[in-house]
């Protein structure tokens, strides 16, 4: 019986998802739903790319805590618009809070969206939003075993990133373990270094961006335009 309450809760999640994936598609806007622990530096990494990433691309921000609107009053003056989801104690965003914060953003006058999902890196990766990829963080200071640890979002992530670099002197990481740990689990995962600090790997993940909301553009205008003729 407990089984199938969360089938069910899953299953409508998905639902309200596939809504977003297409309102998203009519708008021709990329959406990358960005998880990582508290703390793993998701803010920051965006504080210190989005004045680099604009104005070429217009982008919208849904950020989600369990309370305080303090990452959309950090983000709010780098991006082209931006709405806080505060989860009131759930520990991960779910599609329909997703929607609302949709909602609230003008869809046609942005490129991409990015959602930075609560701090957390079980249930969020379970959790579908409706977005064009995922991106896990892990930062030098949780330590090294963090990928072993968490295998879901490195099997799922389209992109993750290692962040905090500028840490390695300084704390006990075993990049080796690090490493192998990832590739055990996943040979093609691509993996970005960075550090807001050192500015370390900030110009790799900005193309991976470009790339990203480039590619995705291409394929929901041809889903679009196969829809119509459906
Ligand atoms: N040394 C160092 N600290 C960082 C880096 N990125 C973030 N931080 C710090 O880590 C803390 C948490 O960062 P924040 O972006 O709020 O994390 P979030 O909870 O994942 O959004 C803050 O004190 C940041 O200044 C980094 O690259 N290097
Ligand atoms: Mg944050
Ligand atoms: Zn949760």
């Amino acid at each position: 019986m407990e089984i199938k309450v969360v089938a069910n809760v899953l299953k409508l999640n998905d639902e309200v998802a596939a809504l977003n994936r297409r309102a998203l598609a009519e708008a021709g806007v990329a959406c990358l739903n960005i998880m990582g622990s508290p703390g793993c530096g998701k803010t920051a990494l965006l504080e210190a790319t989005l004045p680099r990433l604009r104005p070429a691309l217009k982008i919208g921000v849904i950020a989600g805590d369990i309370a305080t609107t303090r990452d959309a009053e950090r983000l709010a003056h780098l991006c082209d618009g931006v709405t806080q989801i505060n989860t009131g104690g759930s520990c991960h965003l779910d599609a329909n809070q997703v929607r609302q914060g949709l909602a609230n953003l003008d869809l046609h006058a942005l490129d991409l969206v990015i959602i930075e999902n609560v701090g957390n890196l079980i249930c969020p990766v379970t959790f579908d939003l409706g977005q064009g990829a995922k991106m896990g963080l892990f930062s030098v200071p949780e330590g090294a075993d963090k990928p072993a640890k968490h295998p879901r979002i490195v099997l799922e992530a389209d992109l993750l990133v290692l962040t905090k670099t500028d840490l390695l002197p300084h704390v006990p990481f075993d990049k080796t373990i690090f490493d192998a740990d990832l590739r055990s689990l996943r040979d093609d995962v691509t993996l970005i270094e960075t550090s807001v600090v050192s500015g370390a790997g900030l110009d790799a993940w900005c193309q991976w961006v470009r790339r990203f909301v480039d590619e995705r553009k291409g394929v929901q205008a041809r889903q679009v335009s196969q829809s119509r003729t459906e």
